[in-house]
């Protein structure tokens, strides 16, 4: 039975707005129970995110990288110059300079959630490229975006870091097309997507030894404690990473290691010890999988490239006409 709202304890004034507390209230009385992963990222998880980057276990972000700079000319030859950037869930912007430097834009969008992060490292690359016209949008990308006016420069899309991962499929898909609204005519997609491999390399990456990813992903119980006026526990969870074969996915857990009780701006929680709150999906796809995901989306491939070992790849696409047979 569910109570009525009256029944409910009133959540805190001030809080009534946070689209973070509706989130959390209703990811802790689902079951399973499951937290949407962009939680992570206030400044300390994205603090913790970029630590995360640098893990000798976590490959993705090296490997893309070395993609980058490898391919960059290819990638420039395609776009073209005078384009505007636009990137999804820019954090550091630590990979952009790579994809700045090779195509002559005509201008950098780049749109992150965790807003004073986005900021400094805005300012931050407007000192390595002082002539470029910066102007970053703080947003949710996954909701409607309006962007500044394009002066019909073509767009070119920028979603590096595999974050495509963290979405289910038809929440990508929807994802991908909405990217196609908001880019328009004549935009390409610059995308990097993480692919399935042995999973003996896939869960160190998420169970590193150091403890970071640990870290990262306790964090989103102390912003809760921060944000929410929560009472979690944090010390009596624990982290968990597992690879879901089936699913294709690596899933992150947090798992009370006893019974806990707590209360979210006021509302009581409990967990038994041993059960779990699922806090992040990372999803990985073959070549093949990732293309068709691609054209579900409203996106052609036009180019791919990889590395050797085939751990990580990145696909340059085209915004689909609207779909005509054959
Ligand atoms: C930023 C979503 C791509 O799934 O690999 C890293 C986040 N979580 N370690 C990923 C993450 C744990 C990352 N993405």
């Amino acid at each position: 039975m569910l109570l009525s709202e009256r029944e409910m304890a009133p959540v805190a004034d001030g809080l009534a707005n946070s689209q973070f507390l509706r989130d959390v209230l209703a990811g802790l009385q689902t079951r399973p129970r499951a937290i949407p992963a962009r939680w992570f990222y206030d400044r300390r998880g994205s603090e913790l995110f970029e630590a995360i980057t640098e893990l000798p276990e976590y490959y993705p972000s090296r490997t893309e990288r070395a993609l980058l700079a490898e391919h960059g000319k290819e990638i420039a030859a395609i776009a073209g110059a005078g384009r505007v950037v636009v990137e999804f869930g820019s954090g550091s912007s630590a990979k952009t300079p790579l994809l700045l430097s090779a195509i002559e834009p005509a201008a950098y969008i780049p749109i992150d959630i965790s807003g004073d992060f986005l900021r400094e490292s805005a300012a931050a690359l407007g000192r390595s490229f002082p002539s470029l016209r910066i102007q970053p949008l703080e947003a949710d990308f996954t909701g409607p975006l309006s962007l500044p006016a394009a002066h019909g420069a073509p767009r070119l899309g920028f979603f590096p870091g595999s974050t495509i991962g963290n979405l289910v499929a038809p929440a990508a898909v929807d994802l991908l097309r909405a990217m196609a609204g908001t880019l328009g005519e004549s935009a390409l997609l610059l995308i990097g997507i993480d692919r399935v491999k042995d999973d003996k390399v896939l869960v160190p990456a998420y169970n590193d030894a150091s403890g970071v990813t640990a870290a990262f992903n306790l964090n989103l119980l102390h912003r809760i404690n921060r944000e929410l006026e929560g009472t979690v526990p944090v010390k009596a969870f624990e982290h968990l990473a597992h690879w879901n074969d089936f699913a294709s996915r690596i899933e992150m857990h947090l798992r009370a290691t006893k019974d806990v009780q707590f209360t979210v701006a006021g509302r009581p929680f409990s967990l038994k010890k041993g059960e779990t709150l699922h806090t992040e999906n990372s999803i990985k796809y073959g070549p093949r999988d990732a293309r068709v995901l691609l054209r579900a989306g409203g996106w052609e491939p036009v180019a791919e490239w990889s590395d050797r070992e085939s751990l990580f790849s990145l696909i340059l696409a085209a915004a689909s006409p609207m779909p005509s047979a054959p």
